[in-house]
């Protein structure tokens, strides 16, 4: 395999020598990454914010001739491993916590605009009243904390076919003593409904699924709603959802965030140190946006 990609690399640098510039690898020319991913970056469902932040990339850093093709998180990560098994070239917009990371050597492109925000946190957001309405439902949402570990525990698990229910029921039974936390000085319900709306990214189908299974331990009756990001953040903000666990701040949905400013509540955040960015397999010899140009 990496004989044979070496031997392709040769002849490309030898078709392209005088201007390559000292470079030893096809995919690190000017101009040339370009070429081979036919100016295309993979990107998701057009409502998610790494979306608007690649849009705005490609304009920061005048990538003029790029696009943005959306999909979907499954048809991406689809079109990355066909990509990976050929060690072709590929850019595709990528986040933490996230399986891919675990599955394949990936790496970020340094983004010195600082378009794709730096510390990025997942908040849990509800509807207003929902405190007045279901206390204990808000007051386990508020407490809901965990680690880039432990959701990708969960998320690997259903990448490998479990469903997500059972994934999350699994790591809920593993994590008593996690699910403590959040659930302290709650008192058990009978029936009460909540409805949380998320988004199909592998990272909150993940959270999602955990959490419904806590409530429903709690003697909640919980429906998940899987909408888009924009009809998600809307049904928090006109009360048609209680609550979503898949608002990522300050910068992915900053658009969403000001749009229904005062029309929701920011009830906590479930993890620190998250990220988004444009990223490649490891084997492309480039680092930085700017090298797309
Ligand atoms: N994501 C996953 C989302 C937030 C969670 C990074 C794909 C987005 O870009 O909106």
């Amino acid at each position: 395999m990496w004989k044979k990609m070496i031997g392709i690399g040769a002849v490309a640098v030898l078709s392209i020598g005088l201007t390559a510039c000292g470079s030893d690898k096809a995919n690190s020319t000017n101009g040339s990454v370009g070429k081979n991913v036919s100016y295309k970056i993979t990107g998701i469902d057009p409502g998610a914010g790494i979306m608007t932040a690649t849009e705005k990339a490609i304009e920061d850093y005048k990538l003029d001739n790029w696009k943005l093709v959306s999909g979907s998180s499954a048809a991406m990560t689809a079109a990355l491993k066909k990509a990976y098994d050929k060690k072709k070239p590929i850019i595709i917009t990528g986040w933490n916590p996230h399986w891919m990371f675990a599955k394949y050597d990936l790496k970020y492109l340094k983004d010195p605009k600082g378009v794709y925000g730096e510390a990025e946190e997942i908040h849990t957001i509800a509807r207003n009243g929902l405190k007045n309405d279901h206390p204990a439902a808000y007051q386990v949402l508020s407490q809901f904390k965990w680690t880039e570990d432990d959701m990708g525990a969960v998320m690997l698990d259903i990448q490998e076919g479990t469903k997500p229910e059972e994934a999350a029921s699994k790591w809920v039974k593993d994590n008593q003593e996690k699910v403590a936390e959040w659930t302290k000085g709650v008192n058990k319900v009978n029936g009460e409904k909540i409805k949380l709306a998320y988004v199909s990214w592998d990272s909150e189908i993940a959270s999602t699924n955990v959490m419904a299974k806590v409530l429903e331990d709690l003697g909640f009756n919980v429906t998940l709603t899987q909408v888009e990001a924009g009809p998600m953040w809307t049904a928090v903000a006109d009360g048609s959802a209680d609550a979503s666990l898949a608002a990522w701040l300050p910068v992915t949905h900053k658009t969403y965030a000001d749009k229904f400013n005062g029309k929701f509540e920011d009830i906590g955040t479930s993890m620190t140190g998250v990220k988004i960015g444009l990223t490649v397999p490891k084997y492309m010899d480039i680092y930085s946006i700017e090298d797309l140009k």
